[in-house]
């Protein structure tokens, strides 16, 4: 696979000498000090792409060249907004780059109760506590009708859990809870979060798959036509969060999403770690189905309990067979005879990265540690192939 690694642009604390001392020949980026739906201009575009070149790597993959909220509710200006991501495609086609990842999450991206879970061995890792996060949105957040998005039985482990909590354990889950957006360290306050909800009011999972329909059938040919390859991230976690609807959270979902605009350019980033937090969704499977569609690859493995809580787990280790999924996409890779471009998703934060600021699940020596050991395990696969 071609080994890249994201960064967040040039406040980032890891540097682009940082990435490619790790072994990659290109870096994932966006700019993301453009507001989402303005226009990203060829100056701006070559701008980034110099920066990366001067490091002596490449800039093929943007993540992420961010949906505007107005298009996935299909409200205010959202017309206009896709015609503004339709000139953006062009503009970054002619500078050269080839995959646009994106994701369909209303409101929040990924979201985690803990951004500093103790592992055994004295490394942090993201953690995701269901408990906490239920007592999160009614205790703290306070959401209007909540109760029906909850079981009783739900409801109540999660006042025990809050009961139990110190002052600062509760303000470090309000900070985590409401931090959602990777590339900023600007967390939400609750009354955005309450506003935000409020203006998903009546649309749920069906009517928001048919806009996110809508938005693919717009731009994939646009797409097409100028050689692009789109990779829509799937929901992370892969469920429902604050009542808010997913629709990219299962092999039947990408599955739908593909047949509503068919075209080798509306494809997906196969992330394992999103996808992997549910146990019905059959990785291996979904590269053996759907493998023609992957244009971008996120490797990553968490670890579930019986409860409903996760948490990153280390790259080889966790609920992730990552032994069978590299094999499958080696085998994929083959057959298409391309390099898939892969990065190392989140790492933990270990060594001197314990000490320092930096994005969470982004520190340089955790995912320097996990490409590592993904390259490692990708080269014995191909090997052993007889590659
Ligand atoms: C989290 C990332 C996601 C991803 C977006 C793509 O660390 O994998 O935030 O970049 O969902 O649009």
């Amino acid at each position: 696979m071609e080994e890249t690694m994201r960064w967040f642009g040039p406040n980032d604390p890891v540097s682009l000498w940082d990435i490619r001392q790790a072994g990659c020949t290109g870096v994932v980026t966006a700019l993301h000090h453009i507001p989402v739906s303005d226009v990203w201009t060829i100056e701006e575009i070559n701008k980034r792409k110099e920066l990366i070149g001067a490091a002596e790597m490449t800039w093929t993959i943007i993540e992420s060249l961010p949906v505007h909220e107005d298009i996935k509710k299909q409200t205010g200006n959202y017309k206009q907004y896709i015609e503004n991501y339709k000139e953006s495609l062009r503009n970054v086609a002619e500078c050269g780059l080839k995959v646009v990842t994106y994701n369909f999450m209303p409101v929040l991206d990924w979201v985690r109760t803990d951004i500093s879970y103790a592992m055994p061995d004295g490394s942090k890792a993201l953690r995701f506590e269901k408990n906490a996060f239920i007592a999160f949105d009614l205790f703290m957040l306070q959401r209007p009708g909540i109760e029906s998005d909850y079981t009783e039985a739900e409801i109540n482990n999660a006042r025990q859990h809050f009961e139990t909590m110190t002052e600062t354990a509760k303000q470090k889950l309000f900070n985590n809870a409401l931090l959602g957006l990777p590339g900023s360290d600007e967390a939400f306050t609750p009354q955005q979060v309450l506003k935000a909800l409020d203006t998903y009011k009546g649309i749920d999972a069906d009517r928001l798959k048919q806009h996110l329909f809508y938005f693919l059938q717009q731009v994939v040919p646009v797409a097409e036509e100028c050689g692009l390859k789109m990779a829509i991230h799937p929901d992370d976690p892969p469920y429902s969060v604050l009542g808010l609807p997913r629709v990219v959270s299962t092999e039947k979902d990408l599955t739908d999403l593909i047949n509503a605009a068919p075209s080798p350019a509306n494809g997906l980033c196969y992330c394992t770690g999103s996808l992997g937090v549910r146990a019905d969704n059959d990785l291996q499977g979904i590269v053996k189905r759907l493998g023609d569609f992957i244009h971008f690859v996120h490797l990553r493995s968490t670890k579930r309990d019986e409860a409903g809580n996760f948490f990153e787990a280390a790259h080889l280790a966790g609920d992730v067979d990552m032994y069978t999924v590299v094999k499958e996409l080696v085998l994929l890779m083959k057959r298409r005879n391309v390099s898939l471009p892969m990065r190392p998703d989140h790492g933990h934060q270990m060594l001197d990265d314990l000490n320092k600021k930096t994005y969470p699940g982004y520190s340089a020596i955790g995912r320097l540690k996990a490409l590592a050991e993904l390259r490692g395990l990708e080269l014995a696969i191909s090997r052993r192939m007889g590659k």
